[in-house]
């Protein structure tokens, strides 16, 4: 199976996460931002990513959004599940991952280009990296004032797990595609020290799903944790 990602996307990681935890095979194409459309449009006729490429008998060609991808994985192969067996509690986990995908990955996008353009910015000061950010801000119109506004939605989804995720799973008794969806999703705040430093908890469990998943964690994860200062020390890849 081959994934067209963006190396840095939490949408990316999302179908990597789901790979890793059915431990499939897979290469992935790193593909350059705004460049990637004349890679992904021609397959999918969207312009996200990611977008999976099967390249397996008796499989679709191509299967674009993260959500169709985790979709076709289960009917590929099954075990080990990410959906749940009860009907009311797996409707609860599609609702959930849907939830994240549409607020909480779009809010923490904009929670972390700001910071990436601000008190972040050395994280990677090269000019690649801030084009990028500036690519970004302007597509999805993030400035202090969206960002705050994504901030509080984030403050949402993490009460919410606070009551979930301290000891135990969004729904039922086991990991689902709901605890993948929100670990990915919420991954890049990892990098921001105020939430690291706020919610050890959530980045402890992060932490487990990435390893339960056989995902490395984002690159500079540990630098979050220090505080800004040591970023400049980080190795920047
Ligand atoms: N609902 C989509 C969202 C994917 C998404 O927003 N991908 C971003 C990268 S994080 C993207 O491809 N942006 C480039 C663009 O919109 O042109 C999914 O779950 O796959």
């Amino acid at each position: 199976m081959l994934l067209l990602q963006f190396s840095t996307s939490h949408y990316c990681r999302k179908a990597r996460l789901a790979l890793g935890y059915k431990q499939i095979p897979y290469q992935v194409e790193n593909l350059t931002p705004a460049l990637h459309i004349l890679r992904v449009k021609p397959l999918s006729g969207s312009h996200t990513v990611p977008v999976l490429l099967p390249q397996q008998k008796n499989c679709p060609a191509v299967v674009a959004d993260s959500t169709e991808i985790i979709r076709f994985l289960e009917a590929y192969q099954p075990d080990p599940p990410l959906y749940l067996e009860n009907d009311m509690q797996q409707k609860e986990a599609l609702r959930l991952e849907d939830y994240f995908d549409e607020f909480i990955g779009t809010a923490a996008r904009f929670v972390y280009y700001q910071f990436r353009a601000n008190e972040g910015k050395q994280i990677d000061s090269s000019w690649m990296s801030q084009a990028v950010i500036a690519i970004v801000r302007s597509q999805y119109d993030i400035n202090a004032d969206s960002a705050k506004i994504a901030a509080l939605k984030i403050a949402d989804a993490i009460a919410m797990l606070s009551e979930f995720w301290q000891d135990g799973y969004l729904v039922g008794d086991r990991f689902s595609v709901a605890d993948l969806t929100a670990a990915a999703l919420l991954s890049p705040l990892g990098l921001i020290p105020t939430y690291r430093q706020n919610y050890p908890w959530l980045f402890e469990r992060i932490t487990e799903i990435h390893q339960l998943c056989n995902e490395p964690l984002p690159k500079n994860w540990q630098a979050g944790l220090d505080g800004l200062s040591s970023y400049s020390n980080a190795k920047v890849n």
